[in-house]
């Protein structure tokens, strides 16, 4: 169902003034040079600011800013397992509501959810789903590398075709992943929640903004966010952002939000690149042929026209 919901009101990041807005994770964490899950949480959690819960679901985030007894974390934060930090986040968002209510706390702290894509579209859908059918006032993050990091790159539902990771690897008889990746932000607009939104670190305002929207809802709101991880895509740290960028730019990650069911695009590309740009600055596909190369290309230009075509057919008509 589409509904109208405005949000002209809300505040636009300058990117000459983010130095000045405090990440909520501290430096001296021990993520991997150019890891882009980090960078897209300090990014969130400068939007967030200190008045901010955290519910971690299990994964590379969740080991490499909290290892007993040192913490990265300048906010309230809770380590979850992974099949359920949509719960626990709909539990502690409950129980600040019902505090609030009876006067023993005066703020409405916001309720950020981190979980990696394996968290999120695997093991913890389920608890992620429950959390935004019920409705409950959270900021569910998804930070997609496109497989479970953490335990040795193994393949997840997020990992896109042909990429090999250690249970699904390239070789003679396989080009690696043979499934489609699964389309979650899709899936998560489904449920009819207020605001979901795609989001990369390489395009930092797009991404603050669509925080700053998503906390500004009243409901659940769902953004995921493209993550470049140098490890398991066997890639060059230094290299994460131009990568991020390239998944832009080639259409595979197109930049969107939907608002109350009406989808957008906040960023169109005039000169789309061709994917194989893209595909050849990581170490995980570079097996695939110029065929497969060329089905990959057909499968970004399909996605995108199909996803051209959710804009067109929710878009407000004008009078
Ligand atoms: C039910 C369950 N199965 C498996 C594990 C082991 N495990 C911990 S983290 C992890 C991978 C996490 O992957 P993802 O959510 O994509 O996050 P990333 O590490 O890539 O950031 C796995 C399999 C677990 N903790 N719980
Ligand atoms: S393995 Fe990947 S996701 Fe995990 S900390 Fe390193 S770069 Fe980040």
């Amino acid at each position: 169902m589409l509904k109208d919901i405005d949000l002209s009101g809300v505040d636009k990041t300058k990117l000459k003034e983010i130095h000045k807005m405090e990440s909520m994770v501290s430096s001296g964490h021990r993520a991997c040079q150019g890891c882009g899950e980090v960078l897209a949480m300090g990014m969130v959690t400068r939007v967030a600011g200190p008045d901010t819960i955290v519910c971690n679901a299990t994964g590379c985030m969740e080991i490499i800013s909290s290892p007993y007894p040192q913490t990265a974390w300048k906010v309230p934060w809770i380590h979850v397992a992974f099949e359920n930090a949509g719960a626990v986040a709909s539990g502690v968002e409950a129980a600040i509501k019902a505090l609030h209510r009876k006067g023993k706390v005066s703020s409405k702290p916001n309720i950020l959810c981190f979980g990696g894509d394996g968290a999120t579209a695997d093991i913890g859908f389920g608890s992620l789903s429950g959390a935004m059918e019920r409705g409950h006032n959270l900021l569910y993050v998804c930070l997609d590398n496109e497989a479970y990091m953490n335990t040795g790159i193994q393949r997840s539902s997020s990992t896109p075709y042909g990429a090999s990771t250690t249970t699904s690897p390239c070789g003679t008889e396989s080009i690696g992943q043979h499934t489609q990746k699964k389309n979650m932000p899709r899936i998560i607009a489904e449920h009819g929640v207020p605001y979901v939104a795609t989001a990369s670190p390489s395009h930092p305002t797009d991404l603050m903004d669509k925080v700053a929207k998503a906390l500004a809802v009243d409901g659940p709101a769902y953004l995921h966010i493209y993550s470049p991880c140098p490890t398991g895509w066997g890639s060059k740290g230094e290299k994460s952002i131009e990568i991020a960028k390239l998944a832009v730019e080639t259409n595979l990650f197109p930049l969107y939000e939907v608002v109350g069911g009406r989808f957008g695009f906040t960023k169109k590309i005039k000169k789309v690149k061709p994917i194989g740009d893209y595909l050849k600055l990581q170490r995980r596909f570079r097996h695939l042929t110029e065929k497969e190369i060329g089905f990959i290309q057909q499968t970004v230009e399909d996605n995108y026209e199909e996803l051209e075509r959710f804009c067109q057919a929710t878009a407000k008509c004008e009078e």
